[in-house]
């Protein structure tokens, strides 16, 4: 078989990128084309992404990535979930808010005041997040007056192609996808007040959503686009007790199943279940990542007046002792983006390092989230009842060392870690399937055989 050669757009909530797939035999690579960061904009009424700018800066990738490789046969994009855009006249009605926006909580209470969340639970398998897309629609006074409402990477899709979807692992993330059927809830979006006509039809991963004209014709092809999907598509699991974390701005830890758990202690646990590439259940917690990290190195970069180098903060962090005190990465009060380094000293309280000691901040927090994963992952054995002998640490937390071994540490299982840029190649994996590169059957299981071998991951034992 000839080498194939696809496009993948992957935004993260910190960085996105435009990268070149090739996949042939024995040959599995990225090569990446535009990276670009990514993060919350302030506005007048409240906290946005800016929308626009991004897709300038995919559409530029894109054409570089075309310069650069004429072979490329498809392009996939994927991008966090949760956050839409309101369409009418064909137009976008706003910028779309960003989920860290704190008006969402006004929707939490109002379509709770309608279905209680133990019954949202057993319709939608979605763990509590103030910002699941149900919570935020009951918030959006446009929604009434838009004709479609789009997820990010299908609002993308649709710049490209003029086609209206949705992609089905990212609309799992509604709260309006039957966690049973996979198909739209219309029964519960009309008991909240919401037109099924904004619910654009389903499409699944590996499906042609269109062609962009723009860019000859070339096919848009659906991927597992919520990032994480795509991401738990390049874990390279070979054992069935395997769990994953795919850590980015946050970790996301849990098992991949074949049918949801939906019981009263997985909802107490706060324990989701979103669609999978393949129809698997993505059976995860999220646990605040490294967006703990990357706010307060903004804090200080801020205070500072010049960049504070991450790199040689984990170095010194990692030449610290082990902390004694630590804080709960998921507490609320760290989910709104300001100032962290204060919020996370008031959680510490008389613990709190001094200003001057800024590795010792940096190792608590990293051991913070590192126990967070642990505790996490107990939790998803006893649920699932698993025993995880191994654990894949995928995405950007695969770079930092310190974190890899103090999750091994924490857990007391082994880490493999990468690779790193697993949504970009999950993404690149599912396009190269779609266009005929494996065997028609190839099964996540040959699709990540592949990734180990490309990608060997790094292997971190428990020390204790
Ligand atoms: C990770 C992610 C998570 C989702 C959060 C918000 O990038 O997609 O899976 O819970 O962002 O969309």
């Amino acid at each position: 078989r000839p080498v194939r050669a696809v496009a993948a757009v992957d935004l993260g909530a910190t960085s996105g990128r435009v990268m070149i797939g090739r996949v042939g035999e024995g040959v599995l690579e990225l090569e990446q084309v535009a990276r670009f960061a990514n993060g919350p904009v302030e506005c007048a009424d409240g906290w946005h992404w800016d929308v626009e700018a991004l897709w300038t800066h995919v559409r530029a990738g894109l054409a570089e990535a075309l310069r650069r490789e004429p072979a490329i046969e498809s392009v996939g994009i994927d991008s966090w979930a949760v956050d839409y855009g309101l369409l009418r006249d064909g137009e976008l009605m706003a910028e779309p808010f960003h989920y860290r926006d704190e008006r969402t909580a006004r929707g939490v209470d109002a379509v709770h005041a309608i279905v209680p969340f133990e019954e949202l639970y057993r319709r939608n398998g979605l763990q509590f997040l103030p910002f699941n897309t149900v919570y935020q629609y009951a918030a959006d006074a446009q929604l009434a007056a838009a004709e479609a409402s789009l997820l990010i990477p299908d609002l993308f899709a649709e710049r490209l192609t003029g086609r209206r979807v949705a992609e089905r692992t990212n609309a799992s993330t509604t709260g309006l996808l039957d966690v049973h059927t996979g198909e739209w809830d219309t029964e519960l979006a009309a008991t909240l007040g919401i037109s099924a006509s904004v619910l654009p039809p389903l499409v699944d991963p590996g499906e042609t959503v269109g062609r962009a004209t723009d860019l000859g014709g070339l096919p848009v092809v659906a991927v597992g686009s919520h990032d994480t999907a795509s991401a738990v598509v390049a874990v390279p699991m070979s054992s069935a007790n395997a769990a994953y974390i795919s850590c980015g701005t946050w970790g996301l830890v849990g098992l991949e199943l074949e049918a949801p758990i939906v019981t009263d202690a997985a909802r107490a646990a706060n324990f989701t279940n979103e669609g999978g590439v393949d129809g698997r259940i993505r059976f995860l917690h999220n646990v605040t990542g490294l967006w703990l990290l990357s706010e307060t190195v903004r804090a200080w970069s801020e205070a500072d007046g010049a960049p504070v180098d991450l790199g040689r903060l984990l170095a010194a962090a990692g030449s610290v002792s082990v902390p004694a005190r630590l804080f709960d990465a998921d507490d609320p009060s760290l989910a709104a983006p300001g100032d962290m380094p204060t919020r996370i000293a008031a959680l510490l309280g008389r613990d709190a390092p001094g200003r001057s000691e800024r590795p010792m901040f940096a190792r608590i927090i990293v051991e913070s989230i590192a126990q967070a994963f642990a505790t996490t992952l107990r939790a998803a054995a006893a649920l699932a009842d698993r025993e995880i002998d191994v654990v894949h640490l995928v995405g950007g937390g695969a770079l930092n060392t310190l974190l890899c071994q103090a999750t091994a540490d924490r857990s007391g299982v082994p880490v493999l870690a990468g690779p790193v840029e697993a949504t970009a190649l999950g993404n690149v994996l599912v396009q190269a399937r779609a266009l005929g590169a494996f065997d028609a059957d190839a099964s996540l299981t040959d699709l990540r055989a592949r990734v180990a071998a490309a990608f060997p991951p790094r292997r971190y034992e428990p020390r204790f």
